[in-house]
């Protein structure tokens, strides 16, 4: 049997890199996610692919309150799996969960709404068997929604559910399905500690006696260890550029013979150019030009950022840039990274010096001015011998 899983679905999520598309009256971000999910309905529903079931494992949405666009535009989609009779299930992650409201979840309408028959939300820890095989669901838990003081009651919490759940697991094929971190999982940069959230590290070896395990919660696609195979199935999108050159795409697990496959999706081009100008040579404008690949420009979305000296920043031409990004697909803009220049003092001038040591010292120590350091000590000399004349 061919299982299909995708995780971290998270409709809403980077509305700062696009905006609402007119002609849709949807965010284009929106649409970047949605066009992606449709590429899984699509291989759902294809009957030559032959998929028995299809696992959304945890994250729906970017907020705990999605808007009504975001939820009408994933009901329409689930909705038609309801009726091409694809049996569904929904796991609640993370940021699912309202954790002042009690129970309540944001997929807590779908659940009610759909049929049961085919569209089951799993907010509960529960063993799902169909013909060809077991599921063992656990959602996202943690400790406050438990009431136990620490992360090791929570995780003996963990421990004892599955094994639990797995004395009501029938012959055949058993997977696994949660949205938790995983011990020794590749945690991708921007991610914090788990300890600092205080989130419970689920140890590998709770996943003995399992064929397969899919989870969701890290947004980067990848296999975290064997026996049994556990996988993360990676985000819908690209969420930010730091995600630039990662592959997005979702599993086909099949039972038989207890193998995977990662399909690639259409991930939106997140183009970053960055470039160092912090030696101020050539034409400024130029080099951030010529650093720019305008074939990709039309399809990405794009971001140039400079590191620059301060008194560099006025040869820049904003606009002959923006005229090139400007055809992006969404323009994220320009930004400095401005290098302050510092007149760093010379400890060796004080008070104590006379004024004809203190202009040697400063002509010494104006290395850029050396060819006409003789010439700035004699004007200097003059300055000051008008000055003591003066005073006297
Ligand atoms: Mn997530």
């Amino acid at each position: 049997m061919k299982v299909v899983a995708t995780a971290d679905i998270h409709f809403g999520h980077s509305e700062h890199l696009g905006k609402i598309n007119p002609e849709t009256g949807l965010h284009t971000r929106l649409e970047d996610f949605l066009r992606n999910f449709d590429e899984i309905v699509k291989y759902v529903v294809d009957p030559k692919n032959d998929v028995g079931l299809f696992i959304i494992a945890g994250d729906l949405y970017k907020t705990r309150h999605p808007t009504n666009t975001q939820q009408e535009e994933f009901a329409k989609r689930l909705h038609f799996l309801q009726e091409k009779k694809v049996q569904t299930l929904i796991l609640v992650g993370n940021h699912d969960i309202v954790v002042s409201e009690g129970s309540s979840h944001t997929a807590g309408v779908i659940g009610a709404l759909a049929d049961q028959k085919y569209i089951k939300v799993i907010d509960k820890p529960e063993v799902f068997q169909m013909p060809g095989i077991n599921v063992v669901l656990m959602p996202y838990v943690y400790r406050q929604k438990l009431g136990v003081k620490t992360n090791d009651e929570a995780l003996q919490y963990y421990h004892d559910t599955i094994k639990d759940l797995q004395t009501k697991v029938g012959v055949g094929p058993k997977l696994f399905v949660g949205h938790q971190t995983i011990e020794n999982c590749h945690m991708p940069s921007g991610y914090v500690d788990p300890e600092q959230v205080s989130e419970i590290v689920v140890p590998q070896s709770f996943l003995k006696g399992f064929d397969f395990a899919i989870f969701g919660h890290i947004h980067e696609h990848q296999v975290v260890c064997n026996n049994p195979t556990v996988v993360y199935t990676g985000a819908l999108e690209r969420i930010d550029f730091s995600q630039s050159n990662k592959k997005v795409g979702f599993v086909v697990y099949d039972t038989e013979p207890n193998t995977f496959e990662f399909v690639n999706l259409p991930a939106t081009d997140l183009y970053r150019i960055q470039i160092d100008l912090s030696d101020g040579e050539g034409d400024l404008t130029k080099r951030i030009v010529d650093n720019i690949d305008q074939t990709r420009i039309p399809n990405s979305i794009v971001k140039v950022e400079c590191k620059v000296r301060e008194t560099d920043l006025c040869k820049i031409n904003k606009s002959t840039i923006q005229a090139i990004t400007g055809r992006a697909k969404f323009d994220a803009g320009l930004v400095y990274d401005v290098i302050r220049s510092h007149a760093s003092r010379n400890e060796e001038i004080n008070e104590s010096v006379s004024s004809h040591e203190a202009l040697k010292k400063y002509v010494e120590g104006r290395k850029d001015l050396a060819d006409i350091s003789e010439e700035i000590f004699k004007r200097g000399l003059e300055i000051i011998r008008l000055c003591d004349a003066r005073r006297k």
